[in-house]
């Protein structure tokens, strides 16, 4: 496995901050951001892979994870999954989640199943944060299943999927390898201008899902949020919490991490590659909530 060790030079006040775009030396794109409860000093992000030159409508391969104690100095353990390492794949490693579960820790992704072409949500696992991950199969009880993002909540593992302006939820089985059919929602009507990319995240008492939209101006996509009692809902709708910005790419996608005390939200730009859509790359900032509990909006800043 391949580790790079390279510094991002960025020198605040606050201690904890990346210069934007995180990652320069390799694209990536839909950030899942984690600290396990093993070592609460390190801040793992998990991304997918652009690949400039694909040029098949995001036909990426495969995965990276990075870590870091300060966001400053950051390590990239490589690939960590890839597409010829899963057997009912073809295509398309698109979004992916990370998750700690029972003593173990599990990589959630979609790909395209081979001969099918549809999206599955796929399930791999290792007993390092870093890998190698194993692949498992695709979870059953889900119809094409882009963008999961997977929640475990006081040890019950939620699902998340979202595509084409739906986003549907469920609790899992333990194995993590099925839904419990009874348990299935469809959120899309609770979340105005949903597109993909849900994402829960738990501040004090209340379960945020976040996720990438479409106005009715359409393209490109923006953040926004609805907030909850329970994670599988029901979920009242917010807002919009990141906008359109220069740089963008046509897709945005991420997720918050609460790390040393400070909520940071990672989403994705095209900035280093000069506004190319597929060829994106990871940013963060920080995320602030106002007395009411609402999240403020973020404009994505240089450091
Ligand atoms: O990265 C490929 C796809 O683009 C993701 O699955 C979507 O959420 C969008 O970010």
């Amino acid at each position: 496995m391949k580790h790079i060790l390279f510094l991002i030079v960025a020198i605040t006040s606050m201690g904890l901050s990346a210069q934007n775009p995180v990652f320069t030396h390799v694209f990536t794109a839909d950030p899942s951001p984690h600290v396990w409860p093993d070592d609460p000093n390190k801040l793992w992000v998990y991304t997918s892979h652009d690949e400039p030159g694909s040029n098949n409508h995001y036909g990426m391969t495969g995965y990276h994870a990075f870590s870091t104690t300060d966001m400053v100095n950051w390590t990239d353990h490589g690939r960590i999954l890839h597409l010829e390492n899963v057997k009912w794949a073809e295509s398309h490693a698109w979004a992916i989640d990370a998750a700690f579960y029972r003593g173990k820790y599990y990589l959630i992704y979609c790909m395209k199943e081979a001969g099918i072409g549809l999206f599955r949500t796929g399930i791999a696992r290792s007993d390092n944060p870093e890998g190698p991950f194993t692949d498992l199969g695709y979870v059953k009880g889900v119809e094409f299943g882009q963008d999961p993002a997977l929640f475990i909540d006081d040890g019950i593992p939620y699902l998340f999927w979202g595509h084409d302006r739906k986003c549907f939820a469920a609790e899992l089985n333990e194995d993590l390898m099925s839904i419990k059919p009874e348990t299935y929602v469809d959120l899309t009507s609770q979340l105005t201008y949903v597109f993909e990319g849900p994402w829960v995240h738990k501040k004090e008492d209340t379960y945020y899902l976040t996720y990438p939209g479409l106005t009715p101006r359409r393209w490109p996509e923006k953040m926004f949020y609805g907030v909850a009692d329970k994670p599988l809902g029901p979920y009242e709708f917010k807002g919009n919490f990141i906008d359109d910005f220069e740089g963008q790419s046509g897709t945005n996608h991420g997720g918050t991490v609460t790390f040393k005390g400070k909520d940071i939200m990672f989403y994705h730009s095209a900035w280093l590659s000069g506004g190319l859509s597929e060829t994106r790359s990871v940013m963060a900032d920080y995320l602030h909530y106002d007395k009411k509990g609402d999240i403020k909006p973020i404009v994505p800043s240089k450091e």
